[in-house]
């Protein structure tokens, strides 16, 4: 799916702003709400979550439906277009309405969708979204709502009814909800761009490359690209929908160093302008190749969440962190956990951030942290058949997966497509859960790029799918924290341990997350848990032990910022693993982590 910007043929109409808001009280659809102006309602500003914005308790744990509204009032220059409605991301599910009418549904919080909406507008019109944060095991990220909770009392866990039904995240992030990216009305012609794919070989010895491109349209008329350089001029042209076009030397798109060409697509009136950057990604033996050459992963798993804004998209705030990460000379970052917006994909081909791109598949697993699940006095693995009481994420997990890499495929920036956080990957079933999903990932690449699923850890990594699935083995490990916290000297010994089995396989591996909660201005002699002392301990030993693997091809550190998270005993107002806090104040480990990557390149690090 293609972004949308105005071009010579599209006009694009930002709806963005301040909306009318109300929760469901559980009338709100037998009401329909969506037919009339919305009476009591709030105003709640568009895009964002709404959870952060009042200081309602009841709305910040909001279990179910909202409605937002507004009147649409549609240009008379819009004639004789094609007219579309695009929601960039609504956050878990949506129902549209327009003018009182249901136009569409969608599932799935954090990738756009659009209706044509040309033969439905009039001049003035009542647009309705309503609003679903319901997360269950069938959606992803996955969830349950807790009619029952379990209450701990003497030391033994009960079961008993919660007052009200509340969503139980099977993740450790806010269920921030809400319509969280922007919502848009564009035109085009009706002869018009569909898609665009563009794909690039590189001849490193003649600095050139051949770019296939190929031009989804709907319609009829003449089609050509153009690619123009970032001085304006015009280095290679084409015509048809299909074909390939030769670059003479060629300006690489690398990472720190970004280089976009635009390829302007011309079919019949319709045109489109594509910022494209051309480099090469590989897995070959060990190494991640980026260019050809051995690239090192230096950065963060991130999270899209500010204050009030929760997870609603935050542009100043993207290029903050961009510039920190700069500063840190920091190189990568992966979209944990869960597509982010694609103005901040944008950001990255820019700025030559390189990308680990997740799609929302967290809580994977039924058993996590060895709680077993049960049904009818049966223990449920999590791969166990739907009818059992097993996870029913897989069809949507085919959904989310194309969407993302069709509306992602494009982006120099992103290297790796992740298919899962944390899974079950060890559980019975697992491989044959994720074999095809891997397999429709690489098919539905054009430009090949690995795959991966970041594992957690456990007892036997032989018994890990991931083994079997992923390009690149990612890491999320915890030692020194979760295993051996506050005793750095086991915790290295373990991690030896284990990273020896890694070690020994045929692929190079990752730390996709590690880290230690540190409480900002917790400070101690002795390092302790929870101060920043322990937190620059704590990753001084995990550098030690990575640095003496030349097979370790990265590490993201768990996490760039603090993040809210729902309530909990290990929670303390959120994770405090990050390296910044909330507002973006370096924790003294940021400096250390600065001193470290200045002197670690982007290339041949391990050689
Ligand atoms: C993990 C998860 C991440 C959590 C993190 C933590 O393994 O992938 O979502 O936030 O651990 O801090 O516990």
């Amino acid at each position: 799916m293609l972004y949308q910007t105005n071009t010579i043929s599209r006009t694009v109409m930002s709806l963005d702003g301040v909306w009318k808001f109300k929760a469901d009280n559980g009338k709100g659809f037998e009401e329909k709400w969506y037919e009339k102006k919305l009476d009591d309602a709030l105003n709640m500003p568009v895009p964002s979550s709404y959870n952060d914005i009042t200081e309602n308790p009841e709305l910040k744990e909001h279990y179910g439906f909202v409605f937002y509204q507004r009147m649409v009032s549609v240009p008379r220059s819009f004639r004789g277009q094609r007219i579309i409605l695009r929601m960039d991301a609504v956050t878990h599910s949506a129902i549209v309405y327009l003018n009182g009418e249901e136009i569409c549904r969608h599932k799935g919080g954090f990738l756009p969708f659009e209706i044509e909406v040309t033969e439905m507008v009039k001049e003035e019109n009542l647009l309705t979204i309503a609003v679903d944060n319901r997360i269950s095991n069938e959606t992803l990220p996955v969830g349950e709502d807790s009619s029952a909770v379990s209450a701990m009392i003497g030391g033994v866990s009960h079961m008993t009814e919660a007052v009200k039904k509340r969503n139980t995240p099977k993740f450790d992030f806010f269920n921030y909800c809400g319509i969280t990216r922007s919502v848009k009305l564009y035109t085009t012609p009706f002869n018009y761009i569909k898609d665009i794919e563009v794909t690039s070989d590189v001849d490193f010895g003649q600095h050139s490359a051949e770019l296939r491109y190929h031009i989804f349209t709907e319609g009829s008329g003449d089609c050509s690209i153009r690619v123009i350089d970032r001085e304006g001029t015009e280095v290679a042209s084409s015509t048809g929908t299909e074909g390939t076009v030769e670059l003479k030397d060629v300006n690489l798109w690398e990472p720190g160093k970004s280089y976009l060409y635009t390829i302007k697509v011309t079919f019949d009136e319709d045109e489109y302008e594509l910022p494209y950057g051309v480099r090469t990604v590989e897995v070959v033996g060990k190494q991640f190749l980026i260019n050809n050459k051995p690239f090192y992963f230096k950065g963060y798993g991130k999270h899209e969440d500010t204050f009030p804004a929760g997870r609603g998209i935050n542009i100043p705030m993207n290029c903050k962190d961009i510039s920190l990460m700069k500063w840190q000379k920091a190189n990568s970052f992966r979209t944990s956990h869960y597509p982010y917006s694609e103005e901040m994909m944008r950001l990255c081909d820019e700025e030559g951030i390189v990308v680990i791109d997740e799609c929302p598949a967290v809580g994977i697993h039924l058993n996590f942290g060895g709680g077993a699940n049960f049904k009818n006095g049966a223990k449920v693995n999590t791969f166990d058949p739907p009818e059992k009481g097993g996870i029913r994420t897989f069809e949507h997990h085919k959904d989310v997966i194309r969407d993302m890499i069709n509306r992602d495929k494009n982006h120099a920036c992103v290297v790796m497509w992740s298919i899962a956080n944390e899974p079950d990957s060890a559980g019975e079933g697992a491989y044959e859960y994720f074999a095809p999903l891997f397999e429709l990932a690489r098919k539905s690449d054009p430009q090949s790029r690995p795959c991966t699923m970041v594992t957690m850890q456990v007892d036997d990594n032989t018994r890990d799918c991931s083994l079997r699935l992923s390009d690149v083995f990612c890491l999320n490990r915890y030692y020194g924290w979760y295993v051996c916290g506050g005793d750095l000297e086991t915790a290295e010994v373990l991690m030896r341990k284990e990273l020896d089995f890694w070690k020994a396989q045929d692929k190079p591996f990752m730390f996709t997350e590690y880290g230690a909660d540190t409480v900002m201005g917790l400070r101690d002699t002795i390092p302790t848990m929870f101060t920043e002392e322990y937190q620059v301990e704590y990753y001084k030993m995990n550098h030690r032990v990575m640095d003496s693997y030349k097979e370790l091809i990265g590490e993201q550190v768990w996490n760039f910022a603090d993040f809210a998270t729902s309530q909990g005993i290990i929670r303390v107002q959120g994770n405090k693993k990050g390296i910044f806090t909330r507002d973006r104040k370096p924790k003294m480990v940021a400096h250390y982590l600065k001193e470290r990557w200045e002197k670690i390149p982007d290339f041949d690090y391990k050689k």
